[in-house]
């Protein structure tokens, strides 16, 4: 049997060679990676991804997708595809070698291209997330993000994707082996999140080592993780100031450049898998390990306790050891955490809990976060990214047929919020910024698309720097609409309004004749007549203007932006 942490293999080429190869892949065809890729790239290269040599070929990811397992019968719950575009694959041929670069251009790997297919998207969801819904972010990255062709094939690692920020916190497997082999530290519980950590965590990590009889490595993810959550640089700040928090040298953290998929059980497994890499020897999994939130009927995707169900299978396997999550409270008499199972004078004390939602909530509206809870300096942190909601940026998203009233609600909107002063205001109506951002574009569907994701890369740039940024073009798709809603909301609020005036309304009202010119065929693809709408199922508002003026419209919008804390009263 080997040493446990002896190193595991990597797919870097010597120092020499790569700088060789660099120049010869300088010819070759090249990709460039997308985000996620350059993420699984560098935990393929580092041995992160152990024992995969590089993307999926075809019959590798059809026994993952169905069994779990590559076509060798390994256990691997994740597909790790390269995904590209139809266009894309056509420049390649299999036994074709490829370069792959980061988004600056480098060329960080070569792969030998071995399998090249049409993946079956619908089963993938299906099988690996639990339904192919779009809910599901990973499902929704899978239609709406991934290429439609995916090439499979060895990697050839020349270097690591450069990290600029919190470089001395990163690790590759093989450096964390050494480091638990230096420290002697024989056994290790990981810790994964992708979340702050509060006291009842600290409790809990430290608990868990403790259980075990191993020392403890807090290992969060600063990849890709679900859309909404605090950015990596707040978080990773949040974890220094808890670190001191456990006893001296018990305890390390490390940053993982890891994508999520949010799959809860396989992901858990996956999680596992990965952590063994690192030479851990124990996972902490949790009630609903990676959880990818509601589905669109608004229930859970996984059952609570699948993600320790699945691990708990493979465990031996895998090679590591779950350790269970407790669920932390705070019992007030005691002022203590202490495991909420294992309270027996329960009917005696007073236990206190906040949940994610209800701190999300306080930190929103600016309400005391109390000293059991959290760290002093972790709220700080929290509060000085994100300020209370009157005080963030916003979107506020007009959509709706030409002449439906967007512009002149939005305009009214505009004046109401610049009188209440404050914030900047600024209207991205859909002719001002045709005629500023995309006087070249037409109406096809991809020039719309790029129109909408034009106005949404300008709208999120204005939230996240503390603005109001009203936009208000016709935006028919709905994809596209929720492409846009996921940019800004990283930042802020994104407020969805229908103004759901009806065609022939508008074509009644016909206010710059183009209806006419629409039904003439004169104006080709035009909204609602020669072209399509999707109406917006769940917008945070919908407006009505037959029979409404404008000025009660905006005060709608107004109404809503109150009700969310955006504005005072
Ligand atoms: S989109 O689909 O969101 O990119 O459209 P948008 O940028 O809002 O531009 C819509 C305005 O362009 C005029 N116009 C057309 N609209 C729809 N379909 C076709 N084919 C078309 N051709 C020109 C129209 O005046 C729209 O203005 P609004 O302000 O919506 O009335």
């Amino acid at each position: 049997m080997s040493e446990p942490l002896a190193p595991i293999p990597e797919l870097y080429v010597s120092h020499d060679s790569a700088q060789k190869l660099k120049v010869e892949a300088g010819n070759l065809t090249s990709h460039d990676l997308t985000l996620r890729q350059i993420c699984d790239l560098e935990l393929l290269m580092n041995g992160g991804f152990n024992p995969l040599k590089g993307f999926l070929s075809e019959a590798d990811y059809d026994n993952v997708v169905e069994n779990m397992r590559l076509a060798d019968g390994s256990l691997w719950p994740m597909p790790i595809n390269l995904d590209v575009s139809e266009k894309f694959a056509e420049t390649v041929e299999v036994g074709q070698d490829i370069a792959l670069r980061d988004q600056e251009g480098v060329i960080l790997a070569t792969m030998t291209v071995t399998d090249k297919w049409v993946p079956n998207k619908a089963r993938e969801a299906e099988k690996v997330f639990g339904a192919d819904d779009s809910a599901h972010p990973a499902v929704n990255y899978l239609h709406n993000h991934a290429g439609s062709v995916y090439l499979g094939g060895p990697v050839t690692g020349i270097q690591p994707p450069v990290h600029y920020d919190f470089r001395g916190r990163r690790d590759t497997p093989n450096e964390l082996r050494a480091y638990f082999r230096k420290m002697g530290w024989r056994k290790v519980v990981a810790f994964q999140t992708r979340n702050p950590l509060h006291r009842a965590h600290q409790e809990l990590t430290f608990r868990a080592a403790k259980e075990a009889q191993a020392n403890l490595l807090i290992h969060p993810v600063v990849g890709l993780t679900k859309p909404g959550d605090v950015d990596h640089f707040t978080r990773v700040r949040c974890y220094e100031a808890v670190l001191d928090q456990y006893p001296a040298s018990t305890t390390a953290m490390s940053l993982l450049n890891l994508a999520m998929r949010m799959a809860g059980p396989r992901e858990a497994v996956w999680h596992g898998l990965i952590r063994k890499n690192h030479g851990c020897t124990h996972f902490i999994v949790g009630r609903d390990h990676a959880g990818p939130g509601n589905n669109s009927k608004g229930e859970d995707f996984y059952g609570p306790y699948d993600a320790q169900d699945l691990f708990r299978k493979h465990q031996e396997e895998m090679g590591i050891e779950m350790v269970d999550f407790k669920h932390m409270v705070y019992v007030q008499e005691r002022a203590q955490y202490e495991p909420a199972d294992e309270i027996a004078d329960k009917d005696n004390v007073t236990i206190l809990n906040i949940s994610g939602t209800e701190l999300r909530r306080r930190l929103a509206e600016g309400l005391e976060i109390p000293e059991w809870f959290s760290f002093p300096q972790v709220v700080e942190e929290l509060r000085r990214t994100k300020p209370a909601r009157s005080k963030q940026g916003f979107t506020v998203f007009f959509t709706g047929f030409s002449g439906s009233g967007k512009s002149t609600i939005a305009n009214a909107l505009m004046v109401k919020l610049m009188e209440m002063g404050g914030r900047p205001v600024t209207l991205l109506d859909g002719d001002i910024v045709r005629k500023n951002l995309s006087s070249e574009l037409g109406f096809s569907k991809e020039h719309r698309d790029l129109n909408i994701r034009r106005i949404g890369y300008v709208a999120s740039e204005i939230t996240k720097n503390g603005g109001i940024a009203i936009c208000a073009p016709i935006a028919p798709y709905a994809t596209t609409r929720r492409a846009v809603r996921e940019d800004i909301e990283a930042f802020g609020a994104f407020i969805e309004v229908h103004v759901a005036t009806s065609i022939e309304e508008c074509e009644k009202r016909d206010r710059k004749g183009l209806y006419k010119l629409a039904r003439e065929g004169k104006i080709k693809e035009f909204t609602g007549i020669s072209d399509p709408y999707d109406v917006p199922e769940n917008p945070e508002l919908r407006v009505e203007t037959e029979g409404t003026d404008v000025d009660n419209c905006a005060h709608q919008v107004i109404l809503k932006l109150e009700s969310m804390g955006l504005i005072k009263g």
